[in-house]
């Protein structure tokens, strides 16, 4: 049983009544606004209450008031504004809540009129339609039935008139009762306020990407030549689709930028500092190349490999235009959220295709692959070089610095290793005797692929064909003609990249700078 206030405890009752009242007005006016901003997210950022009282309140001051915001509190004006409404509405709606015991009907009416202010706000913004008073209606409905089941919770009576007119003493207020209706209201006017503003950022680094151009290079690289897709079914395709790339990241969220507020600052050991913009990095002349990039967890045989036809501004001269330190031997870049990756500066300079990519198979950047812009280093792995939603490259040394991956003990240089991968036929496979076609991808990116062998069981390793090579910094498909007998067969594939290096045999995990080992699958021929 919770604390029972009894009818008797008159003076501390009615201040208990007030405040209780005072924080149903607040909650209720929380769990309101969360809902609108939740329901938002489906008819658009501009028919949330807040934005568009929020957008008719600036719209509606003098410009002498304005001016002077400006003045007194610079970029934190629209800010000051938000606190000056929300402290406005919660002594109302305290106010209110206070007075509801003996007019628990007001609590209704305050609600019909802030859900109106909402409504008519959000139909009068410019370019907003009769749709978008969905998201003030809702929630002065949800405030209503927050406040009717806080008020209940709370003992106060909300019944009809009869009951108004009684003593509206407190029944019994139980005190605990209250605490959890009143955390759970809380907790839900946080989740559904968070969600909305989650849903609705997403919305427009949407809308933004959807109007996002993409660059005529002024370099295009080679194409996929003909052949460098074998055409053999169940191998992963030449060019993988932005729909089935692989995604890698520490994201809870996909992190939502929009291109038009996008911004890069290049800083630390440089010369000059470089502030660049979404056009400013356009306007730069653009390569276009294909690139295949891994992850370092990829396990022996896994998926978190991909290959794209990417359009980006080369690295190196953006590096060489602020004048890098020659001391300065890291790049640490820095994403939206916060993440950090480490690349060697040398590895950047030395000629590769290293660049910021702002297009990705022929699209802007999908949002999960770093809308708008993204780093690519041909040769090393994802963790040390593709920084997905970039804002910041600090130049500094590799000694004073040490990113997420590194921190965790991964390696702190990290150049891909080279791998083989059997996609057909498919683990534990039940085949028919002949003539059946073992094909794969192979990739040891900037030093490219010379050569894929295939050894059935405790054979020789034999030679496959190999697709045509794009680039050495992209991966090859092979395929193996076998001659399939009756029986388990085990089989596997290796590589020898462009330096004549066979990959090894020696398996070892990813942990701390990359899977190796052969890839081997067992198939059954019957
Ligand atoms: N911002 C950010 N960028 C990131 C990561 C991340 O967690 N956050 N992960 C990296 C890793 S480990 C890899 S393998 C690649 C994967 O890129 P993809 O998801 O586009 O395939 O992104 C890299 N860039
Ligand atoms: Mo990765």
């Amino acid at each position: 049983m919770g604390t029972q206030v009894g009818v008797g405890a008159e003076r501390s009752t009615s201040e208990i009544r007030r405040g209780v009242g005072a924080a149903i007005g607040v909650l209720a006016a929380g769990v309101a606004l969360g809902t609108a901003e939740l329901i938002s997210a489906v008819f658009g950022p501009g028919s949330s209450p807040i934005v568009a009282v929020g957008g008719a309140a600036v719209d509606a001051t003098p410009e002498w008031l304005k001016s002077f915001a400006i003045r007194t509190f610079g970029e934190h004006d629209k800010r000051v504004l938000l606190i000056g409404i929300a402290i406005v509405l919660g002594v109302a709606v305290a106010i209110v809540g206070a007075a509801s015991w003996r007019r628990p009907r007001l609590a209704i009416g305050a609600s019909v009129v802030l859900g109106t202010i909402g409504a008519a706000a959000a139909v009068t913004r410019p370019a907003n339609d009769l749709g978008d008073m969905v998201p003030s209606i809702a929630g002065a409905a949800a405030g209503v039935l927050t406040s009717r089941l806080l008020m209940a919770a709370a003992g106060i009576p909300t019944g009809g008139p009869a009951d108004t007119a009684s003593s509206p003493a407190m029944r019994s207020f139980d005190r605990r009762r209250f605490l959890r209706a009143g955390v759970a209201a809380a907790g839900i006017a946080t989740v559904a306020g968070g969600l909305g503003r989650l849903l609705s950022s997403r919305a427009t680094a949407a809308a933004s990407r959807a109007t996002a151009l993409i660059p005529t290079p002024a370099d295009i690289g080679p194409l996929p030549p003909a052949g460098a897709d074998l055409g053999v079914p169940g191998v992963a395709p030449f060019l993988t689709p932005n729909a089935t790339f692989y995604r890698v990241d520490t994201a809870l969220f996909v992190p939502a930028v929009d291109a038009e507020s996008w911004a890069l600052r290049v800083h630390g050991m440089v010369d000059h500092e470089i502030a660049l913009g979404f056009d400013d990095l356009l306007a730069r002349p653009m390569i276009e190349r294909d690139i295949t990039i891994a992850c370092v967890s990829n396990e022996v045989g896994g998926p978190y490999v991909g290959n794209g036809r990417w359009i980006g501004a080369p690295l190196a001269d953006l590096l060489r235009e602020a004048g890098v330190h020659p001391d300065a031997s890291q790049i640490v870049s820095r994403s939206s959220d916060g993440f950090t990756i480490g690349t060697p500066t040398a590895v950047v300079m030395d000629g590769r295709d290293a660049m910021l990519a702002v297009s990705m198979n022929g699209e802007p950047l999908p949002l999960e692959h770093g809308f708008p812009v993204r780093m690519l280093v041909p040769g090393l792995y994802g963790y040390v070089s593709a920084m997905k939603w970039l804002v910041d490259l600090e130049l500094t040394t590799l000694d004073a610095y040490d990113a997420y991956w590194i921190e965790r003990g991964w390696a702190k240089e990290a150049p891909v290793k080279t791998q083989s991968r059997i996609d057909t036929p498919g683990s534990r496979a039940q085949l028919a005797p002949g003539p059946i076609a073992v094909a794969g991808v192979a990739w040891a990116q900037h030093r490219g692929i010379d050569r894929v062998e295939v050894r059935i069981d405790d054979g020789a390793w034999e030679p496959a064909e190999l697709g045509a090579e794009d680039t050495i910094d992209t991966w090859r498909q092979w395929v193996y003609r076998w001659d399939a007998t009756p029986g388990s067969h085990a089989l596997a594939v290796r590589a020898t990249d462009g330096q004549g290096e066979t990959q090894t045999g020696e398996t070892v995990p990813p942990f701390p700078d990359g899977a190796t080992g052969y890839h081997e699958i067992l198939v059954d021929v019957m």
